[in-house]
């Protein structure tokens, strides 16, 4: 009948709006393509998209805070314990499964097998990042030394390399990542001193920090201030309110931000599509390493997450995965899980029903956490590498590769190809050349946008399943609640 039609289309205004908004992003990239706009015109263009990006990007620091804040404080132990508890269990399961999808897939297609079909661009050598010592800038990177710059800096170990001459002592820092050339460093350093003859090199990790939000640190810091606001009874009532108001007006700015929403998706994809590289070059290898991730995060996303979803709760995934579309279409758009993370709440509150308890405690530990997506791409991504290297992996090796691609997911940000930089870690872990990973650059954009879908769709389905497993928990402390007003 007319009024369920209009009740429909009401209620999935946005969705339409947004799937819409993709369908002309697609249209106008293409029929803009043969302008062979430049790469100036291209930022002019695809303005709007970027405007949405900082906006999402703005919100996302106080809503991090603020939910972790409320929801941990608002919870009893019992509650709070099992959601915990749940939420780790289903990360850790999860990304392993994602892992060995991404394994068996890479191993049956062998991308790589075959001579080389591209030339490696040199970028000099990569940082020698040691898994160890990355495995160390996760654990310091949950204690941040200062609040005010976790907001804008995130840990990474940074390299000095001394250079002991006859007489002198020299040390130099190797910074940026991806940069800068150590050959470069030693080459500028003879033009600086002429007169070194003998010199031992060695390279020596040091702490330092730079670039990315610290997510991670702000996530462990929130939740335990929830949890000491939240057992302070009637002192801490204060900084509860305060937070609970905060949240409320972050997610009431959500609820502005998501009428931009589409216009902003429009221009995101419809500038990316106009700056791509012609698809008809990504052939050969890196095609098939291509398809090997497209399928290992499609038999992740639409049959084991959802699986897991329905063998636990008993409900149907796909209607729960309908109510995310919005979500998924925006970290489609955005290669970002933490900028998708403020529509991802609104989804799981308003469509899905899902209680705020559970979506402000489970949801900004996943997005900075949990990333099914990223661990299968690392792990396709070194097995392919080690292919093209002809590199027989043994069994320890697989095993390795596993370990530190669940690592390297944990350690990623949810930024646009954070995956991409912790890669070094998986590859340095069994030997493989840093360098390789610009044989696969030219095709991440893409991989980027499809691994961050499936991240924000596991931290999604992750909310369902946490909420459905502490029902118990949540129930009782609703009755506990109900039952001190009535004595009241
Ligand atoms: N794009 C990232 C995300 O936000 C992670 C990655 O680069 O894999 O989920």
């Amino acid at each position: 009948s007319r009024g369920s039609v209009k009740g429909f289309l009401k209620r999935n205004l946005f969705v339409l709006f947004t799937v819409v908004a993709v369908a002309f992003g697609v249209i106008l990239g293409f029929v803009l393509r043969p302008h062979n706009l430049s790469l100036r015109e291209i930022k002019y263009f695809a303005f709007p998209g970027e405007l949405l990006m900082r906006m999402l990007q703005m919100l996302v620091l106080p809503l991090i805070v603020s939910s972790l804040v409320t929801g941990i404080s608002s919870l009893d132990s019992r509650a709070s314990g099992k959601m915990g508890v749940c939420a780790v269990v289903y990360y850790m399961v999860t990304t392993l499964i994602a892992v060995f999808i991404g394994i068996v897939i890479v191993m049956i297609v062998q991308p790589g097998k075959g001579s080389r079909d591209s030339p490696v661009v040199s970028t000099g050598n990569i940082e020698p990042v040691q898994a160890a010592d990355a495995f160390l800038d996760l654990i310091r990177n949950m204690f941040p030394p200062n609040l005010v710059e976790a907001c804008f800096k995130q840990y990474k170990t940074m390299y000095k390399k001394i250079i002991h001459t006859r007489n002198v002592t020299v040390t130099l820092n190797l910074t940026d990542f991806l940069n800068v050339s150590e050959s470069n460093l030693s080459g500028n350093l003879s033009k600086v001193l002429p007169i070194i003859q003998e010199t031992v090199e060695e390279t020596v990790p040091v702490s330092g920090s730079s670039g990315g939000v610290n997510a991670l640190g702000l996530v462990v810091f929130s939740m335990c201030f929830g949890l000491v606001i939240g057992n302070m009874k009637q002192q801490g009532q204060a900084l509860r309110d305060f937070f609970d108001c905060m949240n409320e007006a972050i997610m009431r700015l959500v609820a502005i931000i998501i009428w931009y929403a589409p216009v902003g998706i429009l221009f995101l994809i419809a500038g990316k599509i106009v700056e791509m590289k012609d698809l008809a070059e990504v052939g050969g290898q890196l095609g098939m390493y291509t398809v090997s991730v497209i399928v290992g995060l499609l038999i992740h996303g639409l049959f084991v997450l959802p699986l897991l979803y329905f063998l636990v709760t008993r409900r149907n995934p796909y209607s729960f995965i309908g109510g995310l579309l919005q979500a998924l279409i925006t970290a489609l758009g955005t290669s970002s899980s933490s900028a998708t993370l403020p529509i991802t709440f609104r989804c799981l509150e308003e469509n899905n029903h899902v209680d705020k308890r559970v979506t402000r405690f489970v949801l900004p530990v996943g997005a900075t956490i949990n990333m099914d997506g990223t661990a299968l791409y690392e792990a396709v991504a070194a097995i392919f590498i080690a292919q093209v290297n002809d590199m027989e992996l043994n069994f320890g090796q697989i095993l390795t590769i596993s370990i530190t691609a669940t690592a390297a997911s944990i350690g990623a940000a949810g930024i646009p190809q954070a995956g991409l930089v912790t890669m070094v870690i998986v590859l340095t872990s069994v030997g493989l050349p840093t360098e390789d990973i610009t044989l696969i650059i030219a095709v991440d954009w893409f991989l980027d946008r499809l691994r961050t879908t499936t991240n924000v769709l596991g931290d999604s389905l992750g909310a369902g399943i946490v909420e459905y497993l502490s029902r118990r928990e949540l129930q009782n402390q609703d009755a506990q609640v109900c039952n001190s007003v009535i004595e009241e």
